[in-house]
């Protein structure tokens, strides 16, 4: 392990300047990178200088180095963790053997599968988060925009280390391609369904960071466990930014839950129209975008019954959420997992081998601790004395992927007609007028200390500093 040098073009803690054909690759492909920042990044920015952290160093304290910075000039390099020594692959049928360095022949395409996948995601988000520069509610949630932005686009490097360093050619060729593929375009979208949806305004941008980001924190933590050491070591690195991500979903939720609470009591009512009237958004509609991100997300897990899924941890690729906590063998041949399914119009409960239901385990996982977060955000109404609590739909409604898709599913989790589902669609997700009201609230709010009406300012501001800081220079 070399420490980073910051004076290549590319920093890196992988020791780049000893791999002239791959630093040269990567050095080709920056330009590439920098004329998509520059075409679908965050739109009218490149000259914004903003307070950034920056990784200077894998260790506890230093990647977390704030300063400001023009977001083209964001250093965007190459970090891994430190390798653990002697680790060993925790599960599937290498348990026990020492972890690769390098990719086995037998497992090389379908590795390359799971870094595309991965890679796809994070300059998807970024173009689906390009035109919220223009209306963050705070100069605070702005710069929280462009630190995500910016760890979106240095996780897409990180997984076109990995093309370049262990795929050759193809390698090379699927990197070319990350930048080619654009959020909902029609002929090239992106690979996850998920990722072709608009965030066109901050309660989308929320309620992505908490559900969305989320599933990525639960599949790196699941590649994480992996035996190919460099993915590993990069998606462990990968998670500590992740954990902001999420930071900046579930707090932003809260504080437009608690600005809403605020105008409720103000007013001396709940009643959802009378709220809006006031400038706020009314809890209903929140849990509109509740029961739509959510759905969203869980088809990012994929079928529950999945064969590739029981391949990637029998090959030892991915593994389970926390693995080494999980009091089983890691092998999971003789293992059942209950799963639920649609059988005659009834959604039933069957045990099914755990090897194949691995994606749902991962599923479950996440549900759980997105019910963390909304009981967090029931304690702010609750405190208010409100009645009205979050709650996530079903597992089934709404689905694209996996059992419940070919059926429709109402949020409380009864199986419905196409009639009935049509006519509670309104109820249930958000519908134009929902989204023409949320979007009448967007005005940017660019005055340092100052915070738009439909939602709270943060407890703290970042890196110790107030909230009233010039987070983002304009020039
Ligand atoms: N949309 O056997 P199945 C993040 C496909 S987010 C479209 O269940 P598998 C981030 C599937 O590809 C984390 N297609 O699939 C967050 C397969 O295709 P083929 C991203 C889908 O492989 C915010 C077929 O359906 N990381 O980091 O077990 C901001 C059969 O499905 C979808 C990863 O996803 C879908 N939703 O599971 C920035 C980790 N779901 O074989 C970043 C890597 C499934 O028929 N990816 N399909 O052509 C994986 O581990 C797996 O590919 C999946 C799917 C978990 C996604």
């Amino acid at each position: 392990m070399s420490s980073i040098n910051y004076n290549e073009r590319i920093p890196n803690n992988v020791g780049l300047s000893e791999n002239r054909r791959l630093q040269r690759a990567l050095e080709s492909w920056l330009p590439n990178y920098l004329s998509w920042w520059d075409e679908l990044g965050p739109e009218g920015t490149q000259g914004y200088d903003v307070y950034l952290r920056t990784a200077i160093d894998v260790s506890t304290d230093g990647w977390a180095h704030f300063d400001y910075v023009k977001m083209p000039e964001y250093r965007w390099g190459i970090f891994l963790n430190e390798p653990i020594p002697d680790r060993k692959i925790g599960f599937g049928d290498h348990k026990g053997e020492p972890v690769w360095q390098d990719v086995p022949g037998e497992y090389r395409s379908t590795l390359r599968r799971l870094i595309v996948t991965q890679g796809d995601t994070e300059p998807a988000s970024v173009e689906q988060q390009r035109l919220l520069g223009q209306t963050a509610p705070s100069m605070y949630d702005l710069r929280n925009l462009f630190q995500i932005n910016v760890e979106e686009g240095r996780h897409l490097w990180a997984m076109v280390y990995l093309l370049h360093a262990h795929f050759g050619r193809d390698g090379r060729e699927e990197a070319e391609m990350m930048l080619e593929r654009h959020s909902g375009d029609a002929d090239k979208p992106r690979i996850l369904g998920a990722f072709n949806e608009p965030t066109p305004e901050w309660l989308s941008m929320f309620m992505f960071a908490f559900f969305t980001d989320r599933d990525g924190k639960y599949q790196l933590a699941s590649l994480a466990e992996g035996a190919f050491d460099p993915l590993a070591r990069t998606c462990q690195f990968m998670l500590t930014e992740e954990a902001h991500h999420m930071f900046v979903g579930e707090s932003g939720v809260m504080r437009i839950v608690k600005r809403t609470c605020e105008v409720m009591d103000e007013i001396g009512t709940d009643d959802s129209e009378r709220v809006r009237q006031a400038g706020a958004i009314d809890l209903d509609t929140m849990q509109k975008w509740i029961n739509f991100h959510y759905s969203i997300s869980l088809d990012l897990f994929g079928q529950e019954l999945s064969t590739n899924a029981a391949n990637y941890y029998t090959q030892g690729l991915k593994g389970r959420f926390h693995e080494a906590k999980i009091d089983d063998d890691h092998r999971l041949v003789d293992y059942t997992y209950p799963v639920l399914m649609v059988q005659n119009g009834k959604i039933v409960e069957d045990q099914h081998p755990a090897l194949t239901s691995v994606n749902e385990k991962l599923r479950q996982d996440y549900i759980d601790d997105c019910q963390r977060g909304l009981n967090r955000w029931n304690k702010v109404i609750e405190k208010h004395g409100y009645d009205f609590r979050f709650e996530l739909p079903h597992r089934g409604f709404h689905r694209a992927i996996g059992n419940f898709s070919d059926t429709k599913i109402s949020p409380s989790g009864k199986v419905v007609s196409d009639s009935e589902w049509t006519r509670n669609l309104e109820n249930w997700l958000p519908d134009d007028s929902d989204h023409d009201f949320v979007r009448s609230l967007m005005k940017p709010c660019y005055e340092m200390g100052k915070i738009a009406g439909w939602i709270s300012p943060p407890t703290r501001g970042i890196h110790g500093n107030p909230f009233k800081y010039e987070y983002v220079k304009f020039n």
